[in-house]
């Protein structure tokens, strides 16, 4: 049977995600700020605002670059050869280029020098793993979308992920295996909102998450260990848009405090601010609510 390919999990073979998922302990560190660090990104995108942080908590200096889906520009060929999916984000250092946020991530914790962020346990480390690959794989577009089409905001993912596909096709024929992929994944998306099984499954994976994560920081500071580490951020980051745009309340003051006592001290570290309320503040795209933000209507 041949097996269906995933737009979104894309981890080709090479020496650099090797490297993302090798034993951190094990390898020499380099100087981030030789290593001209660039990412590629949109301000709202969880899975920018993952590698944002994990920059952030690492102190690597970095250069960003937003790349309008709205303009379609993720889908030109100059894109495509930096992240051949044509999604966000992507980074290039030195003259590479990575993408998939999960292997920004755990490379950029690996090579470079700075704070560590992965414990040294290797049972630690296989928890901390499946952590990442859980919030990887949780369906939160669909989550997302819906929520901002029950907004009222302007529908912009249609013109996104369809619209724009549509006319890059007919632009670059010769990538139309990619584009081909990107619609079928947006159908597969509308299917989704279509059913409301599909989005009580979704509940039912993030309460069996909040649950899980209640149970770890019940024992430990973060989810991992004493230290904050990349399951932290790649929970936090899922979790937050759940709670603050999504409707989907994981904790409270009385419900699983052990959850809402770590997402309070989270939000209290510059990287929160820098990789998810800050870029919002600059685009107009993030609006307060209590201690909250709720995404806003982009500025014109
Ligand atoms: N597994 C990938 C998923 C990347 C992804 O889905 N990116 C979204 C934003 S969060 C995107 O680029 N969407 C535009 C599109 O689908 O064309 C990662 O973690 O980097």
């Amino acid at each position: 049977m041949k097996q269906a390919v995933n737009l979104r999990r894309f981890e080709p073979a090479s020496d650099l995600v090797a490297i993302a998922m090798a034993t951190p302990a094990t390898l020499e560190k380099h100087d981030p700020a030789a290593a001209n660090v660039q990412i590629y990104t949109i301000p709202p995108s969880l899975c920018s605002q993952r590698v944002r942080m994990t920059l952030l908590e690492k102190n690597i200096p970095y250069v960003e670059h937003v790349v309008s889906l709205a303009k379609g520009e993720n889908l030109t060929p100059d894109y495509l050869a930096i992240n051949p999916r044509g999604l966000v984000p992507s980074m290039t250092f030195d003259d590479r280029s990575l993408f998939d946020s999960a292997t920004i991530m755990r490379f950029a914790n690996n090579w470079f020098t700075g704070p560590e962020l992965a414990p040294s346990d290797p049972v630690a480390v296989a928890a901390m793993n499946s952590w990442i690959d859980r919030s990887d794989d949780f369906p939160v577009r669909g989550f997302t979308y819906r929520s901002h089409l029950a907004s009222g905001h302007p529908d912009y993912w249609r013109v996104a992920m369809h619209d724009n596909v549509v006319r890059a096709r007919e632009l670059y024929p010769e990538f139309s295996e990619v584009y081909d992929l990107k619609l079928r994944d947006w159908h597969d998306l509308a299917d989704w909102l279509q059913s409301p099984r599909d989005s009580q499954e979704g509940e039912a994976i993030a309460e069996a998450m909040a649950d899980d994560a209640e149970a770890a920081l019940r024992a430990n500071p973060f989810l991992v260990g004493d230290a904050i580490s990349l399951a932290d951020i790649s929970v936090f980051i899922l979790f937050i848009r759940l709670q603050c745009a999504c409707d989907v309340t994981l904790w409270s003051t009385t419900m699983r405090p052990h959850l809402h006592r770590w997402a309070e001290t989270i939000k209290t570290r510059p990287s929160y601010d820098g990789a998810v309320l800050e870029p919002y503040r600059s685009t107009g795209l993030v609006q307060m609510s209590g201690d909250c933000w709720q995404p806003g209507v982009r500025a014109a």
